[in-house]
């Protein structure tokens, strides 16, 4: 996106942040942190200082991210998953809960949006029993703070004594079938930052997966600390609550990953604690036997980073299974029976590592990071955004959008021409990996002949947040000359019928990962119907579907065949499912 010189950037008649943390803050004061099961097994009064605690005493944290189908099947795994760490010997500290997107949406929206993969927490027994089931810490880290919901959310986890509240980077994301605007959403953060503020000192922290929101399309790892920073002046220096980072998930390369962990916490202020740093998830394809290779080689120096910086982060190890689809319990626990063993052998492998040169890397993320963070401060004061107004801020931020801030406020040199984007400093595996499958497809598909293709006008988009697909889809259709009309992410079935009826399309091209791939495409088909609508729809990414009855989501593409879609299990598809309809 670039900014249009002729439309505000921000409203003329917005809230005032400061009012609606004051507000946050009120609300907050009217409820009671809990104490969760693990902290009272400990006797302690909070995660930060279980962590403290188990740190002082040279113990290796854990995390895992858990979200089944529903809140009772993930608590049954968490009864499982205890239980046979217990037999196994070791144990887990932490969950991080995967819920469903719904679980951002008022409950009234609930039965009007598609089922996604992850659990939902419907009654107040749910939100207790978070803490209570087993002695696991709970993170809330997805689709609490940042959504339609957040105020309730969080005031409900903070009330169940879940200290991490999250999550601060998923403020672009957006909900299915929520009628409301940016405006309001944000407005709804920013009052749940400030309850999160008032419990500041019950140690309750603002969690943030950098790897969630905008992070995850800069080109440039030194964007990536200075959008820590970024968040860091927003959460902790302008509402007065506490960030905690995660990270880790969208890079592959150990080196880069052990000197970004010692980057973020190198700029952490005093007493500030992050939340995780996950292994990789990008690197693993369908073949679970070479996975195990990424696993170990990621965790090897993720400890090792650990042990350097003596940080008392736990690390998240990612199931070999991550390519396929949601993991099953025992497949969680295997991954961290694999950190385990490979946490009782990396002290010994410390002086193997060459550590002058993760560390001069380091300071590179740092220094460019500090500059990235000047300059986005600086530019958006030059736009007219009133830098103590958080609500100001995160608004205009997220109406810029990830390209056009890095496009600005890198800490590289400015970009060569507006189509090329910036020339990263210490570039993100996501961008190499983009250019190298951008080439790819750009040589596979100018090379085809083009039988028609001038009538095809085909809508293409994302039912979520993922987005990387779609950039390909798009590649491949301007690499045949075919301009496509792009609907974006998030698209509900009413927005990409809608589009599809506007501009007379010729196919619907979507990209689905959420778990939801039936129920979204049913929807999509009765959206069509109400508007006469006869446009061939394709679909690919991860065809699979949650079924209350399945542990994990199952794959559906024999069924969405049967309702007449065209099932593409990679971009070379697209060319024959183009085709059809012409
Ligand atoms: C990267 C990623 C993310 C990033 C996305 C960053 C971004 N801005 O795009 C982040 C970290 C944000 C993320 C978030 C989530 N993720 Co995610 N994510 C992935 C991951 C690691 C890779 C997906 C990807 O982009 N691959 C690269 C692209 C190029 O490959 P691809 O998607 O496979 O597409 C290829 C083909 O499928 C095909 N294709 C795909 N679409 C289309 C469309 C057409 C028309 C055609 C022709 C072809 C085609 O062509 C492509 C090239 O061959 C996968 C796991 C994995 N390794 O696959 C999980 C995964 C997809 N995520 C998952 C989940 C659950 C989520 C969350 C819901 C988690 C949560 N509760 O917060 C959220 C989404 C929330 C939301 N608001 O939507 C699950 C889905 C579970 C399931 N149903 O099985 C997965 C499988 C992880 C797992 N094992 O649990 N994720």
């Amino acid at each position: 996106m670039r900014l249009d010189p002729e439309r505000p950037l921000l409203p003329a008649d917005m809230p005032d942040g400061r009012d609606l943390v004051a507000e946050g803050r009120r609300l907050g004061n009217e409820i009671t942190m809990g104490v969760s099961l693990l902290c009272r097994e400990h006797g302690v009064r909070s995660e930060r200082a279980y962590r403290q605690k188990m740190h002082a005493e040279g113990r290796l944290m854990t995390s895992m991210n858990l979200g089944m189908q529903t809140w009772a099947d993930t608590a049954e795994a968490l009864r499982c998953i205890h239980d046979e760490t217990q037999r196994r010997g070791f144990r887990i500290d932490r969950y991080n809960m995967n819920a469903d997107r719904r679980m951002g949406l008022p409950p009234e929206f609930w039965s009007q949006a598609a089922k996604e993969t992850g659990p939902m927490l419907e009654t107040p027994e749910d939100w207790r029993a978070t803490a209570e089931t087993v002695p696991i810490q709970p993170g809330l880290g997805d689709m609490m703070i940042g959504t339609p919901m957040s105020v309730a959310n969080a005031c409900r986890a903070i009330e169940a004594g879940v200290c991490n509240v999250g999550n601060m980077s998923q403020f672009n994301w957006r909900y299915p079938g929520w009628p409301g605007d940016d405006v309001e959403q944000m407005a709804e953060m920013v009052k749940a930052l400030g309850v999160m503020a008032t419990h500041a000192d019950n140690d309750a922290m603002v969690s943030s997966y950098l790897d969630d929101g905008f992070c995850a399309q800069f080109d440039d790892y030194c964007s990536y600390i200075g959008w820590a920073l970024f968040e860091r002046s927003i959460v902790d220096e302008l509402v007065g609550a506490r960030l905690s980072i995660s990270y880790g998930g969208l890079t592959r390369s150990p080196v880069v990953k052990a000197a970004m962990v010692l980057a973020l916490e190198a700029i952490k202020p005093d007493g500030a604690m992050n939340s995780a740093y996950y292994c990789d998830t990008t690197a693993y394809t369908a073949d679970i036997e070479a996975n195990h290779a990424v696993l170990v080689t990621d965790l090897l120096y993720m400890i090792l980073a650990q042990l350097r910086c003596g940080s008392g982060v736990p690390i998240n190890p990612t199931p070999v299974t991550e390519a396929v689809r949601a993991p099953t319990w025992q497949e969680i626990v295997d991954a961290h029976a694999v950190t385990r063993r490979i946490g009782e052998q990396a002290a010994g492998l410390m002086d193997s590592i060459d550590w002058p040169h993760i560390e001069a890397l380091s300071a590179r993320l740092v220094a460019g990071g500090r500059r990235f963070h000047d300059n986005i401060l600086a530019g958006l004061a030059e736009l007219g955004v009133d830098m103590i107004d958080p609500l100001q801020i995160l608004l205009a931020v997220r109406r810029m959008g990830p390209h056009e801030i890095e496009a600005r406020y890198a800490a590289g040199d400015v970009p060569r021409a507006e189509a090329d984007g910036i020339e990263p400093l210490i570039p993100t595996d996501t961008y190499r990996d983009l250019v190298e499958r951008r080439s790819r497809i750009h040589a596979t598909f100018s090379a085809r002949t083009r039988p028609k293709m001038q009538h095809i006008r085909p809508v293409v988009g994302s039912t979520d947040i993922h987005e990387y697909a779609v950039d390909l889809v798009v590649e491949a259709l301007r690499a045949l000359d075919i301009e496509p009309i792009v609907a974006g992410v998030d698209v509900d079935p009413d927005v990409f019928a809608e589009l599809a009826h506007k501009h007379g399309a010729t196919a619907v091209l979507i990209s689905t990962h959420n778990g939801m791939a039936l129920d979204y495409a049913e929807r999509l088909q009765r959206e069509f119907q109400a508007r006469e609508l006869a446009v061939p729809i394709v679909m690919g990414g991860k065809l699979n579907q949650d079924r209350p009855d399945a542990p994990v989501p199952v794959d559906v593409s024999d069924d969405l065949a049967r309702l007449g879609i065209h099932v593409c299990d990679d971009i070379d598809g697209l060319l024959a499912a183009l085709r059809i309809g012409n």
